[in-house]
């Protein structure tokens, strides 16, 4: 006997989500059923999946038993886990509505897998941790952001009580030279902290955090150059001849309520810079507030999704969630013979169909960054995903200006509606865009212009 784990919406106000019961608060509750229905997917888990194949590789990167693996936590978290626990603000704009999804107002699809970082340093079972989950977001739509994608949370932390004369940096420098080394020159002009951009905070040394941000740089970097080592295997002995561009790597400066000094890696794909996580050094008071108050270390969030793109040279991260068998069937039996790895064969190239829509706003309170008048931008992206599902590519804003004497608002989006396993004939293209029209009258009050 089995719990169904497909997730449904009751209709006593709960919802069921991989086999529990949440009460869903009207007020709060924004999960569209596209997104409710993802719950169910956990594709981290899927063997010959490509985000399952490419969670091994980074796994393999970091290995047992220093890092214990955790892939089961479930992604119904509350308020506290997702933001509180990390030290949050209570206006801190990714707690709102229209960046985060809500079960009721203390319970959400958590948005980062550092939603576990509190309840796993409790634990304090390894030295390190890697956490694989799917997780929920409202963002923009494009080739490298889907509102539900994968992270791998990783962490390694060292007790002050147990390394030889409680000196850390000197026991972090030495894990650091057991590390692999590579080959790569990585732009890095950033100092290893920063008084004002990225300090360093009080509890720790400059020697300690130094250490603890070289040892957390290396284990990444040399994780990015073996998935890309992968790829240029699996390119080799499709043609003997392939020359691939050379590996481009960034760190960047970054901001993280729960790390300080932050940074962010990028890594040069198809043309442009593609941000593949966040890190530092995790803030003391997590530590002390985990119980574990000797402890001090590094912490990472990486897109999995993004990395298997890199990977497989998947050109669009919607990919991963068809269930067409000309996708699926290019990853059978890798999970067990990494070597067999082979980069991904778009099956045709469908046309894409861009259209235009423009509308005045109903209020004319427009604000500032993504607020557009009484809404979020997010609230679009959503609309369209929910009216066009998969075959949305691409939205984004191309025109926008202020009436001189009305004061009125006007904006215009460009949506690229494009199919990744058929083409779509006109008329089908014409028929999503005229939902998506409607709805956007009936959502947000806008005038159709
Ligand atoms: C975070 O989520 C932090 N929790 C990461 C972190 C962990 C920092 C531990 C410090 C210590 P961020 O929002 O930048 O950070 O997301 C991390 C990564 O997730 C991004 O670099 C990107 O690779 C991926 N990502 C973010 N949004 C999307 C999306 N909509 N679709 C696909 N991948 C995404
Ligand atoms: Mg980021």
């Amino acid at each position: 006997f089995r719990l169904s784990s497909k997730p449904s919406t009751n209709s006593n106000g709960s919802v069921s989500i991989r086999g529990a019961t949440y009460t869903k608060d009207p007020a709060w509750f924004n999960v569209p059923s596209n997104v409710l229905e993802a719950t169910s997917r956990r594709l981290h888990l899927q063997k010959d999946h490509p985000v399952y194949i490419t969670r091994q590789i980074i796994e393999s990167n970091f290995p047992q038993p220093t890092y214990k693996y955790y892939n089961e936590y479930n992604p119904v978290v509350s308020t506290n886990q997702n933001f509180d626990s990390l030290g949050f603000p209570p206006n801190h704009p990714g707690r709102a509505l229209s960046d985060t999804y809500y079960i009721n107002e203390k319970t959400l699809l958590r948005t980062h897998t550092s939603a576990h970082q509190a309840d796993t340093f409790r634990a304090n079972e390894s030295e390190g941790y890697l956490i694989s989950a799917d997780v929920y977001r409202r963002d923009a739509i494009d080739r490298s952001h889907y509102p539900v994608f994968h992270q791998m949370e990783g962490a390694r932390s060292w007790d002050r009580d147990k390394v030889p004369n409680g000196d850390i940096a000197a026991a972090v420098r030495d894990d650091l030279e057991k590390l692999p080394k590579h080959n790569i020159e990585v732009e890095d002009p950033n100092p290893a902290f920063h008084e004002e951009r990225n300090p360093l905070q009080d509890c720790h040394s400059a020697a300690e955090a130094q250490a603890i941000g070289e040892h957390l740089k290396r284990s990444l970097e040399c994780m990015v150059v073996d998935i890309f080592s992968r790829a240029k295997a699996a390119a080799v002995k499709e043609d003997p001849n392939f020359v691939d561009e050379p590996l481009r790597m960034r760190w960047v400066e970054a901001y993280f309520p729960f790390t300080s000094p932050s940074w962010e890696l990028e890594v040069y794909y198809a043309g442009d810079w593609l941000e593949v996580l966040g890190s530092g050094v995790v803030r003391q008071s997590l530590f002390n507030n985990a119980g574990v108050p000797n402890r001090l270390g590094w912490a990472f969030g990486i897109g999995i999704d993004r990395i298997a793109m890199l990977l497989f040279k998947i050109p669009d991260i919607r990919l991963f969630w068809s269930q067409d068998q000309r996708f699926l069937s290019q990853f059978e039996g890798v999970s067990d013979k990494l070597d067999t790895l082979r980069r991904f064969a778009p099956f045709s190239k469908y046309p894409p169909c861009p259209k235009d829509v423009s509308f005045w706003l109903a209020s004319t309170s427009a604000a500032g960054g993504n607020t557009r008048g009484n809404f979020h931008e997010n609230d679009i992206m959503e609309i369209v995903r929910s009216v066009a599902g998969d075959v949305v590519e691409d939205v984004r804003v191309i025109d926008e200006f202020t009436h001189p004497k009305t004061g009125r608002k006007s904006l215009a989006y460009r949506i690229v509606y494009r199919s990744l396993e058929r083409t779509l004939t006109n008329e089908e293209a014409n028929g999503f865009h005229e939902a998506v029209r409607e709805a956007l009258v009936k959502e947000l009050g806008v005038e159709l212009r």
